[in-house]
């Protein structure tokens, strides 16, 4: 990172919310109440993220997987958290008033496994003023089905016509990148009614110990990210954004303001910073004053420039 301000529009809008830039985080990569207990309120007036998507929740409160959750590979890490969390109740009373006193759009994560689950979730999280749009996690099965929700165009679309009507609230589908393919689960989505898909989440993955010979992670297996899966996520980015016209949010490997413009100009409206996050937590600032400067470099004084430079179709 040079440092050198740039004259550079960064400036996004994203199914109505309009973000200063286009860099997020990716769901359950930034602690952010953790962030600002270490750092203090500095950490409000250097926000690395245009808009803030919470770790997932479940109606009910998780311990998470037994240990160890997390394995370094080359070029990425594999986790299998568990969806550790306080539940509905939990995070509306302890999460939600520090999540508010962020300085961005709040896009709240929620997960569950049937259509009544996730009815729940979004009638208790979407009437809180503070909640700017509501991300659907759907790499989990429907009991009901037992069908992976997000690995199956019909069980995305009738998920999203089960909620639409729940709320006005943009309402963002967190795709799986375990499909063949994930552009037909995208247009399902939208179809369904959704306001914007986010991709990829990780990819399913395993690590087994030397010692032992049997799985690493407590839950034997979990999912790859990293720069290791940035090619896969590119190229999904890019076959779901030419497939939908609702906007696209591009995460998977990024860890510069070069990997941010590659996934900008294969379609994304707006990308995420995640795994980066972990071993740097201002990554995502670097990332976004790389990205000014690349298109600086590149003479394209905004965002939108560089979206009309490559046609994107995907706003
Ligand atoms: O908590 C997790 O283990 C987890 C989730 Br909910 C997710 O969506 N993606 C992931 O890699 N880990």
């Amino acid at each position: 990172m040079s440092g050198v301000a740039t004259e550079v529009d960064l400036r996004v809008e994203l199914c109505g919310l309009e973000l200063a830039h286009p860099v997020l985080n990716g769901s359950g990569t930034f602690d952010a109440i953790a962030a600002r207990r270490t750092f203090g309120d500095g950490l409000l007036d250097r926000f690395p993220f245009a808009a803030f998507v919470s770790k997932t929740i479940t109606p009910q409160p998780r311990a998470g997987n037994p240990p160890p959750r997390l394995f370094e590979t080359p070029a990425g890490m594999i986790n299998s958290i568990g969806l550790p969390n306080k539940g509905l109740e939990g995070f509306l009373e302890s999460d939600l008033p520090s999540l508010c006193e962020l300085p961005v759009p709040l896009i709240v994560s929620v997960m569950g496994t049937s259509h009544a689950e996730f009815e729940r979730l979004v009638s208790a999280v979407a009437p809180h003023d503070e909640v700017a749009a509501i991300e659907l996690n759907v790499s989990c099965p429907n009991v009901e089905s037992g069908l992976i929700v997000g690995e199956e165009p019909i069980e995305t679309r009738s998920l999203l016509e089960a909620l639409r009507g729940l709320t006005a609230k943009p309402l963002i589908v967190k795709l799986t990148p375990n499909v063949a393919d994930p552009a037909s689960v995208a247009s399902a989505a939208q179809q369904g009614g959704a306001d914007a898909v986010s991709l990829i989440n990780t990819l399913k993955a395993t690590a087994i110990d030397p010692a032992t010979l049997r799985p690493w992670l407590g839950a034997r297996r979990g999912g790859l990210s990293g720069p290791a899966v940035r090619a896969i996520a590119l190229e999904q980015v890019r076959a779901v954004a030419s497939a939908v016209t609702v906007p696209v949010i591009g995460m998977g490997g990024i860890e510069s303001g070069a990997d941010a413009l590659a996934f900008l100009a294969a379609g994304a409206t707006a990308v995420a910073v995640g795994t980066a996050s972990f071993r740097d937590p201002l990554a995502a600032e670097r990332v976004r004053v790389e990205l000014a400067e690349a298109l600086e470099s590149a003479r394209m004084p905004s965002i939108a420039a560089l979206r009309s430079r490559v046609g994107s179709t995907s706003t």
